[in-house]
């Protein structure tokens, strides 16, 4: 594997089932990325340590997910300049809800990028648009994955 590119950071082993859709969009690209079990409330110190060396280490993007409280992404956010893009997790009573909410509330100067409930899928793609930012031909496959999708709307029959 080349050294990866993007964290795929979860707050727990729980957490997989649906953050492994953000590292199969990745594969999809094939943009090298690690994914990590780190949490906010029980190794806050781990989530600091990777978040402060996750620059220097050659990571571009961060895509977090956690369910509840979910300071997991806003925590990083904090301690580094990547872009940070967040999962709300879809856990217990409210499925989600909260996690969004908290997530999505990050104060003026250390934003998250959210996207919806469950959606790592778009959280991996989102990463790909961010690195392709800097590169034409990773757009260029962006761009072919959105005609894809329309052929595939415009080709339904009900
Ligand atoms: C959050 O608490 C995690 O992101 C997870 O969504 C939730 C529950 O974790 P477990 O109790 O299943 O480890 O921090």
């Amino acid at each position: 594997m080349k050294k990866p590119l993007t964290a795929v950071v979860m707050g727990s082993d729980s957490d997989y089932p649906v953050m492994k859709e953000a590292a199969e969009a990745l594969k999809k690209f094939k943009v090298p990325y690690e994914v990590r079990i780190l949490s906010a409330h029980r190794t806050p110190n781990e989530v600091a340590e990777f978040a402060a060396s996750a620059r220097k280490r050659g990571i571009r993007v961060i895509i977090a997910g956690a369910g509840g409280a979910a300071h997991l992404p806003g925590m990083i956010a904090s301690y580094t300049e990547l872009p940070v893009i967040g999962v709300p997790v879809p856990i217990g009573v409210m499925q989600g809800e909260d996690a969004l909410y908290s997530i999505v509330q990050m104060p003026k100067g250390v934003p998250v990028a959210t996207v919806a409930i469950g959606n790592a899928w778009n959280a991996g793609i989102l990463a790909v648009q961010i690195l392709g930012a800097g590169s034409d031909p990773l757009l260029d496959e962006i761009h072919h994955y959105k005609e894809k999708m329309r052929s595939e709307v415009l080709g339904k029959k009900l």
